[in-house]
């Protein structure tokens, strides 16, 4: 007997709705909603393979305890007992800041992961915390925090509307879009061109995505800010600056203008290799369009100018007068947002309040750059202690980050870590306990931070489509009862945290002028709270305190957790639509155009116009059917195109004697690895692409499929010390290799 059940993909940003086909206890089949009301039945691959990466054998069942240095199979209760020892001797004897939090990606994709880690780090109140992020968009939270005063007010270009793209480093054909939620991005830029809109796409390589493109400019790797800052200037050269309805909101406008004044399409040609007249249209079309929105992603953040790029994306946007209105880049306004406040001043955005250990590097909405974990750990300075425990949720730096090789014995060198992951992989093979969570077919969802990003307003939840296995534990649980252990509190009730969290909340929100239930009695208001699950109440919470919420009895018709479960393919709230001056937190209480970090940064770049790397740069690349570091282990999502080969052009393959399918050596700053060659022509010259997230050779792992076809690791190429300085996000892009064939010994 099969049954079905509705379930939102957590396998990328794009959140599509899923009709699941359940047999017994497994998942046997999934398809596109063609009720959803975001994702409107659209699938990709993954989604498709739901079933195989939900129902993967490697996952783990039960958590794994280290006993005589190996990991066993353990209760869950032995397994907290273990957390709980390992981690106090180490806060107690050595303070907070000694215990390490490392929070990867699959986070934003779990509600656990939205809901808890806060929670933990400030219990702990570690300043020692480090995400994916400053391996990923940190420059964009960077940005927008010292433009819009707030790091998560990220605007998203109006896909739906737009007449004219201009896509920078980001290729959505193959990674369904980031920093802009959209279910069917592929569809969504043919949509864009059928309606006669244009479609532009700066890329070193010519993409999928570059392919769909009306024009492809096959930039140098890491020389974006360049280029942008060049169209900037043309737009005031020409005249072309007009803000419309945005002028009264933004100030710095001729600050800018000053600034840009050397980064003349002439001065930057060289550098960028874009003929200057090119970078001239680029500017005239972006002005000339009735609407159009700028987006940058992967390849404008992961660079050595990530801030300025991700800056110059919003201020070419604010010049002509396309943030903020419908076919330009909005702000999206979720159901779980805070309840608006009037806009005003706010306290702004402060970069640096601390600074590492051992580099000095400054924090970004405080988190320590991912790059410099190893070193933290590794590294004895007079000053601070070193980090001697770590707690890692849904991470895998071992991978993801620069220098694996070092990481991996600074992790061998800890006093203790715990991982929560579905899997015993390079990263969760030195923990001492393995908290595993269930799969995602037995656990709740709801898109906290993607509805944030989504191109348009809608709210969606599912419950799990399946019971939780017995012997499993729910996430939520597992982070509730790690946050417990880590604070001295081993063996309360976990749902103590959620009422915490409820209490504090509510607590303040009646003490808020804005907040719809002001001057209530939190008591009255708490016991309005529905839900199975304390994480459910939470939501219940987060929901009607919102934007869109009853307010508890104020709004009668206004969301609740009861009314999104009677909708279960979702409640749609319109188009996005334009909201300033509301969002803006800045000092000013306007977008400050030019904030002095970032003009501070700015002689980097003027230099950057005369430097030239003369060898092979490395970027990075994506495949439909991977996710960075951890599905390689699902048979169905392996082979054929998805390799871990050296793309390299066929000029550049014949100077240095490479043949197609050969191994070549690949030489960087932080070791050196040997992959296939694959010739092609779709990258530009000088240019050599790795994919990351491979390298599942390393011992005492359980992937078996992964580990027959491991690839390598491309950040082995990286010794972790190039990152962009405002951001600290690790350069990943345009990174200088050198690349050998290897002639097998006869
Ligand atoms: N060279 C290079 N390096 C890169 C990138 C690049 O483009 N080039 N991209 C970077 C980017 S954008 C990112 S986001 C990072 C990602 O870096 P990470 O977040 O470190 O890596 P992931 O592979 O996404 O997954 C992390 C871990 O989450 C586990 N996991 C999966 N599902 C769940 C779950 O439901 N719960 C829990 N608790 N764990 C789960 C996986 O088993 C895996 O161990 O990699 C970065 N590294
Ligand atoms: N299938 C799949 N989907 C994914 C993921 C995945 O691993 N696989 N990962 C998810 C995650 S965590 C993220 S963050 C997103 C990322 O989403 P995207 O940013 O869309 O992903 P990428 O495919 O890495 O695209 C980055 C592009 O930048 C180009 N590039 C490299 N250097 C430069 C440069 O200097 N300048 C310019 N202009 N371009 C450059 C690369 O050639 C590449 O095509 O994808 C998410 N979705
Ligand atoms: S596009 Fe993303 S969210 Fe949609 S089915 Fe594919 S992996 Fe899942
Ligand atoms: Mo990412």
């Amino acid at each position: 007997m099969s049954r079905t059940a509705l379930r939102i993909c957590p396998l990328c940003e794009a959140t599509c709705g899923l009709t699941l086909t359940i047999e017994g206890t497994r998942v046997t089949g999934a398809r596109g909603d063609r009720e959803d009301v975001f994702s409107r039945g659209f699938i990709c691959p993954k989604g498709a393979s739901f079933g195989a990466v939900d129902g993967d054998p490697d996952r783990l069942r039960t958590p794994l305890v280290r006993r005589d240095g190996e990991l066993r199979e353990a209760t869950w209760e032995e397994a907290f007992d273990a957390v709980a020892a390992g981690l106090r001797p180490v806060v107690e004897r050595h303070g907070p800041h000694a215990v390490g939090v490392v929070l990867g990606n699959p986070n934003v994709h779990t509600m656990a992961g939205a809901l808890y880690p806060q929670v933990l780090l400030g219990a702990l109140g570690t300043r020692s915390v480090f995400t994916a992020s400053t391996v990923d968009q940190m420059p964009k939270h960077v940005s927008c925090g010292l433009l819009y005063g707030d790091a998560n007010a990220i605007p998203v270009p109006d896909l739906d509307h737009t007449d004219h793209l201009l896509l920078i480093g980001a290729n959505p054909l193959e990674s369904n879009g980031s920093l802009c939620t959209a279910a069917d991005f592929p569809g969504k830029l043919k949509a864009l061109k059928a309606r006669g809109g244009t479609l532009t796409v700066i890329d070193p390589r010519r993409t999928r995505t570059a392919k769909l493109a009306d024009r492809h400019i096959a930039v140098r790797p890491g020389t974006d800010a360049l280029l942008l800052a060049a169209m900037t200037y043309v737009l005031f050269e020409e005249h072309l600056v007009d803000l419309g309805e945005l002028a009264p909101h933004v100030q710095g406008v001729d600050e800018v203008r000053e600034q840009v004044r050397e980064f003349t399409p002439e001065a930057v040609a060289e550098a960028c290799d874009v003929d200057a007249a090119e970078i001239r249209v680029l500017a005239r079309e972006l002005a000339a369009a009735p609407t159009a929105a700028v987006y940058g992603r992967i390849g404008s953040c992961t660079v050595p100018h990530g801030t300025l790029a991700s800056w110059l994306v919003d201020v070419l946007n604010i010049l002509t007068g396309n943030l903020d209105r419908p076919g330009g880049a909005l702000f999206p306004q979720a159901a779980t947002d805070r309840t608006p406040r009037p806009a005003g001043p706010g306290r702004g955005f402060a970069l640096g309040r601390w600074f590492s250990r051992v580099s000095q590097y400054p924090e970004a909405k405080g988190e320590l750059p991912l790059s410099a974990l190893a070193e933290e750990i590794d590294t004895e300075t007079a000053e601070g202690e070193p980090i001697r425990a770590l707690i890692a949720v849904a991470s895998n730096p071992v991978l993801s980050a620069p220098d694996g090789a070092r990481l991996d014995k600074a992790l061998d060198s800890l006093d203790f870590m715990v991982s929560v992951d579905p899997y015993l992989n390079e990263t969760a093979r030195h923990a001492d306990v393995v908290l595993p969570p269930p799969p995602p077919s037995q656990s709740p969802h709801h898109d906290f931070a993607f509805n944030t990003l989504a191109v348009r307003n809608q709210v969606r939840y599912s419950r799990p489509a399946i019971p939780l296995e017995p012997g499993r534990m729910a996430e939520t649980e597992i982070l509730a009862r790690l946050i417990l252990a880590a604070t001295g509190m081993h063996g309360a009730d976990p749902a103590a945290v959620d009422t915490m969290v409820i209490d504090q909340t509510l607590a303040k929100a009646v003490k808020d002028p804005n907040s719809p239930v002001h001057g209530r009695d939190p008591g009255e208001v708490a016991a309005q709270l529905t839900g199975d699950t304390g994480p459910e109440r939470r939501l219940d919470m987060m929901l009607r305190l919102g934007p869109y919420g009853d307010g508890f009895g104020v709004r009668p018709d206004g969301l609740t957790l009861q009314r999104l479960l009677a909708h279960p393919h979702g409640i749609d709230l319109g188009p996005l639509t334009s909201r300033l001056p509301q969002p803006l937190k800045t000092r000013s209480g306007k977008v400050e155009l030019l904030p002095q970090p970032i003009a501070d940064d700015l002689p980097r770049l003027r230099q950057a116009m005369s430097e030239r790397a003369d060898g092979l740069v490395l970027v990075g690349r994506r495949h439909l059917r991977s996710n960075n570091s951890w599905m390689h282990n699902v048979p169905a999502l392996t082979g054929g195109t998805n390799r871990c080969t050296l793309h390299i052009h066929p000029e550049d393959a014949e100077r240095l004697g490479v043949t197609d399918g050969a191994p070549v050596r690949v030489k960087g700053a932080g070791g050196e690895v040997t992959a296939p060659a694959e010739i092609t022509d779709a990258l530009r010259r000088g240019v050599v692409s790795l994919p990351h997230g491979w390298g599942h050779d390393r011992p005492g792992t359980r992937l078996n499929h992964a580990s027959a076809d491991p690839g390598v690791n491309v950040n082995q190429l990286l010794d972790g010390s190039l990152l962009d300085p405002l951001s600290g996000n690790a350069v990943l892009n345009g990174v200088p290799v050198e690349v050998a064939a290897l002639i097998a010994p006869l």
